[in-house]
């Protein structure tokens, strides 16, 4: 059994993994870049190794090197963290050969769910219903596409099969401009995965992005954490995520119904670990299985925030084979989260990646407000890598309370040296669809524009709502401070104490 873990991964996700090592007491080992030598995840761990120059596939995609790293070090396990070689089925297995515990999924789960048409007929099989689109397993040809795009139906969706994520994708929406869009896609995902390969879906319009968190052991157990709402992205990089999702919110029936499809879509390729099951959902609550994604995710934190369930340390408890802390009937959510991704990048400027030091860094605090970082004044923000710089996390009783939290975690939020997106989460905290939680995926790109938020109208019975609720919230709060002084009784706790008793 392994008492020492070796994280594969950089910035916010390195140092969320670590804390989580730490408190369950297993040392920990960071790798490193050039341009990391001074990072966070490198002062935390307790020991550091140099992978290589900063281009990731000469440093955290060398799984080669950080296998050998994880041996001479005495690591008994890797935790991958997302992105880089968290999905790679056969870097998974070079772990398992090495001797070492792969924190994640099995290699034939990845590799089963990794390509999207597999998954697809996997899942359908099981029961699990599919957007609309081609059943074939094998690589399809244009002129076979061709052949069944009528029988779908347009608008269509083709997607590369080793995609994910919405690279390789095009909308297609006749047959005269399909074949030009076929190559195209083909080209994007041959460069992007190396495999051409595409598939058809109809194309789902005035769709939510709804994700439901998974968790299974190796004895058979799967759960569900309930779901996240992610239909806010740009240029398919989420932007904010909340749970729980306004369209579900307390339809605790159709959560339920939705969980139990998401288990039986993670129990068909024998899913074991942490795991996100992706829905497309229609105004009519129909809903339809996307993709599986097999790893931790960025914005796992909201569901820990509602769950009170730290997704990580499960993680390490299922890899050293120990059974679910949590039955199903244990998981419930409490209050609302919301999450905004804070990237380094210029608004103002098209989300031009930003790079430079960060001269002065000021985070938000206080109740409810989680941040989760990877850097640190002084440090200096790279080109090499995603430009996620933190992640802030707040969590209330109810939405209107998460909202007006993250508004002033937002106002507290002060970094120098390096733009970042946190003006455009202002304009979207203050934008009338967000608050009423009527938006869909077409949202951010069609119709809010960031420099003209006041031109995304709802109707003023709408704004009226919207306000009410969010002054009637406001003014119980401030009810709670207006402390009056009697004549004798002169101590503001004993005021408090008894509003209190009133309000019990
Ligand atoms: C779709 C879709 C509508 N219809 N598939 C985007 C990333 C990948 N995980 C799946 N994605 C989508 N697949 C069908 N058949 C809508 C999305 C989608 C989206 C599309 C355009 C702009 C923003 C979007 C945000 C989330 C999901």
């Amino acid at each position: 059994m392994f008492d020492k873990v070796l994280i594969a991964n950089r910035g916010e996700i390195a140092v969320r993994i670590i804390r989580a090592c730490r408190e369950l007491g297993l040392k920990t080992v960071a790798v490193f870049s050039d341009v990391d030598r001074q990072a966070l995840h490198v002062r935390f761990a307790d020991e550091a190794y140099y992978l290589g120059s900063p281009p990731a596939r000469e440093s955290y995609l060398r799984g080669d090197r950080i296998i050998e790293i994880a041996l001479k070090s005495g690591a008994g396990a890797i935790h991958p963290g997302y992105g880089f070689l968290a999905e790679r089925a056969d870097f998974a297995q070079a772990c398992i050969d090495a001797g070492l515990a792969f924190i994640g999924p099995k290699p034939s789960a990845i590799a089963a769910m990794g390509d999207k048409a597999i998954a697809r007929a996997t899942v359908s099989a099981a029961g699990v219903p599919v957007v609309p689109g081609t059943a074939g397993e094998g690589a399809l040809s244009n002129d076979e596409l061709l052949a069944i795009a009528p029988t779908i139906g347009f608008p269509l969706l083709a997607k590369a099969t080793a995609g994910g994520g919405g690279k390789g994708m095009r909308e297609v929406r006749n047959i005269e401009e399909m074949p030009r869009l076929l190559n195209a896609a083909r080209r994007e995902a041959e460069a992007a995965f190396g495999d051409g390969n595409v598939y058809l879906e109809k194309l789902l319009e005035e769709a939510r992005h709804i994700e439901f968190q998974i968790l299974a052991d190796n004895q058979g157990n799967v759960i569900h954490l309930g779901e996240r709402e992610c239909s806010l992205q740009r240029r398919h990089q989420k932007i904010l995520e909340e749970t729980p999702s306004p369209f579900i919110a307390d339809d605790q029936e159709f959560r339920q119904q939705m969980g139990e499809v998401a288990v039986r879509a993670a129990k068909a390729v024998g899913y074991v670990n942490a795991g996100t099951i992706e829905f497309l959902v229609d105004k009519d609550k129909r809903y339809y299985f996307l993709e599986m994604n097999t790893r931790l995710q960025v914005e796992h934190p909201i569901t820990e925030a509602v769950t009170n369930v730290d997704i990580v340390k499960e993680q390490i408890r299922i890899a050293r084979g120990r059974s679910l802390n949590y039955t199903q009937e244990d998981i419930s959510q409490h209050g609302w989260a919301i999450e905004c991704r804070i990237n380094a990048e210029d608004p103002y400027e098209n989300f031009l990646p930003s790079t430079g030091r960060i001269s002065h860094i000021l985070l938000p605090t206080g109740p409810g407000v989680r941040v989760d970082t990877g850097v640190y004044p002084g440090f200096t923000i790279s080109p090499y890598y995603d430009s996620l710089i933190s992640k802030l996390i707040v969590h209330g009783k109810t939405r209107a309370e998460a909202i007006l939290r993250m508004r002033r975690a937002l106002e507290e939020y002060k970094i120098t040296g390096v733009r970042t997106n946190i003006p455009f989460h202002q304009m979207l905290m203050n934008s009338h669809r967000f608050m009423a939680g009527q938006y869909d995926t077409r949202f951010i790109e069609d119709r809010f524009s960031f420099n003209s938020v006041n031109i995304d109208k709802s109707s003023d019975a709408d704004i009226a709502a919207i306000l009410a609720t969010l002054v009637a919230h406001q003014q119980i709060q401030r009810s709670t401070h207006i402390i009056r002084r009697g004549k004798r009784d002169t101590s503001n706790w004993k005021w408090v104490g008894r509003w209190e008793r009133m309000h019990r």
